[in-house]
């Protein structure tokens, strides 16, 4: 847990929206009464159900909220680079990633702060670690989930067990030099992406558990085309991994 009196470093929870208006209200009141140090950034890609508009509001009660509106969906990775862009533009010195639909309990973000005040430069917020779970998910969803990132660990060898995880906090240093590269991907990918591009950069990477709660408001994001851009993508880093380690040993 961070120590409550210890004084936090500017921190900012990017929370990525596309309709989520019926979920959005409770995530962000547990966020703010978990953590109220922490300010929140909206990003929201015009969601036809209002949810920009809501957060606009909350923005105006609430000096800690702010709200980027961003036009028509453009996937999760270029909402979270906006966000981060924002972010660091202002001088936040922690970066963290947050779904809207309180699938990530905001009560365990005090975790990821933990492990970065210990030194970490990204923290993951990690389902498949000792003492991480997932809660009420189908077994497809479970299924996609282990697979995916059994996947990642053999072609990719990241040594980390959740990387598709989206409960992250980054310190600033990283996520600057992070975001100074072409980062295509947009879904899922992106997050395995982020943590590609961590380990290659040599930055320290922990794995906190966490308790992964399905979400009971609203409606999912997850499509095919998601899950085949991270097919696609993660066979390509792969192979050209083996080709660059194939390149190596016959020098
Ligand atoms: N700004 C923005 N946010 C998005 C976009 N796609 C998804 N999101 C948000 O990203 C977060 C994760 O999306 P989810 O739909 O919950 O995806 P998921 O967690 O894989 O799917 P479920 O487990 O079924 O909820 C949520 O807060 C979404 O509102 C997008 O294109 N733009
Ligand atoms: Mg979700």
């Amino acid at each position: 847990m961070h120590p409550s009196n210890a004084p936090l470093p500017p921190t900012l929870v990017v929370i990525p929206t596309y309709d989520e208006r019926e979920a959005l209200p409770g995530t962000l009141a547990r966020l703010r009464a978990a953590v109220p140090a922490a300010d929140v950034l909206v990003v929201d890609d015009s969601s036809p159900d209002g949810t920009g508009e809501w957060a606009e509001a909350a923005a105006a009660e609430d000096p800690s909220v702010h709200v980027l509106h961003r036009e028509g969906k453009q996937g999760l990775g270029p909402a979270y680079l906006a966000g981060f862009a924002w972010g660091l533009e202002r001088g936040y010195r922690q970066l963290a990633e947050m779904d809207a639909d309180a699938s990530h309990r905001p009560e365990q973000l005090p975790r990821l702060l933990e492990a970065v005040r210990r030194g970490a430069d990204l923290a993951i917020g990690s389902r498949w670690v000792p003492r991480g779970s997932v809660h009420d998910w189908p077994l497809r969803r479970l299924l996609l989930s282990r697979g995916a990132n059994l996947y990642v660990r053999a072609l990719l060898g990241l040594g980390v067990s959740d990387a598709t995880a989206g409960f992250r906090l980054f310190r600033a240093e990283l996520l600057e030099q992070l975001i100074a590269e072409d980062i295509a991907s947009q879904g899922y990918c992106f997050q395995i992406d982020m943590t590609r591009r961590s380990r290659d950069l040599g930055a320290a990477i922990a794995e906190v558990p966490i308790d992964f709660d399905e979400r009971t408001e609203g409606t999912s994001k997850m499509s095919s085309a998601i899950v085949r851009e991270a097919l696609v993508k993660v066979t390509s880093w792969g192979l050209s991994r083996r080709v660059q380690g194939l390149r190596k040993a016959l020098r």
